[in-house]
């Protein structure tokens, strides 16, 4: 007689989501470590990239200085790759990722492929003022270009309410979406944020 394993497909996979600054890297940080998850920031990607001068980084640089989003096209196709570098796991928690309706929707189609899909997106609501005291803070001691001035970061907060903020919908319209509340001090937020996914089937 021959023993089928079942694939295991229940995965957990959460968007974290929320403007520049709002605590999303230093959550996801914690929230990988407690629910074994695998941490996709494209962000760290792409500056990973930039580190070590590959053609992408190169790219992705030009636009990131600026405070600009990378185009969708690049963005996608490397969030594809790193998904698939790690589909045996419990899930995934992105960071950063995604950030229009084209990469909401390609990451939805990505995940219902592997007979996954998103379970939940959860926001993290801080007001601009505080986000633009967070990063220029940041920017001390980053190096990161984009946190260096108040300016850059401005306009970063300005393309999250043009193209980004609006996937509050798309996930809001699948039952989806978790607001939470994302002043205070990080182990409180952490603990806001746990709240919601131990209560996700
Ligand atoms: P990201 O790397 O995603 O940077 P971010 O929006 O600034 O968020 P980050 O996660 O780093 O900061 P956090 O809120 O944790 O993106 C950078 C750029 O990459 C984008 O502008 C874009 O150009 C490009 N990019 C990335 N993804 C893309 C995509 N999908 N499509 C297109 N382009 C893309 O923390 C901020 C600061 O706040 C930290 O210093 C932290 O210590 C502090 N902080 C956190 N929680 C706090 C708390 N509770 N209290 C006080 N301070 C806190």
């Amino acid at each position: 007689t021959q023993v089928y394993k079942l694939k295991e497909t229940k995965m957990t996979n959460i968007v974290l989501f929320g403007p520049p600054g709002a605590g999303k890297g230093t959550q996801a940080t914690i929230l990988k470590e407690a629910y074994n998850l695998k941490h996709i920031s494209t962000g760290d990607v792409f500056r990973f990239n930039i580190k070590n001068e590959t053609e992408l980084g190169m790219m992705a640089k030009s636009y990131m200085d600026k405070g600009q989003l990378v185009p969708d096209a690049v963005t996608i196709d490397m969030l594809k790759a790193e998904v698939q570098k790690d589909l045996d796991g419990n899930g995934f928690i992105f960071d950063g990722f995604p950030r229009t309706v084209a990469q909401a929707e390609a990451l939805e189609e990505l995940l219902n492929d592997e007979g996954t899909e998103v379970s939940a997106m959860i926001a993290l609501e801080v007001e601009d003022d505080l986000l633009v005291q967070r990063l220029l803070e940041r920017g001390k001691t980053s190096g990161r270009p984009d946190d260096a001035n108040e300016e850059v970061i401005r306009r970063r907060i300005k393309v999250y309410y043009e193209e980004t903020a609006i996937l509050k919908q798309f996930y809001l319209k699948q039952n989806k979406y978790f607001g939470v509340n994302g002043v205070g001090s990080i182990e409180e937020i952490t603990n806001r944020l746990k709240a919601v996914i131990d209560q996700l089937s």
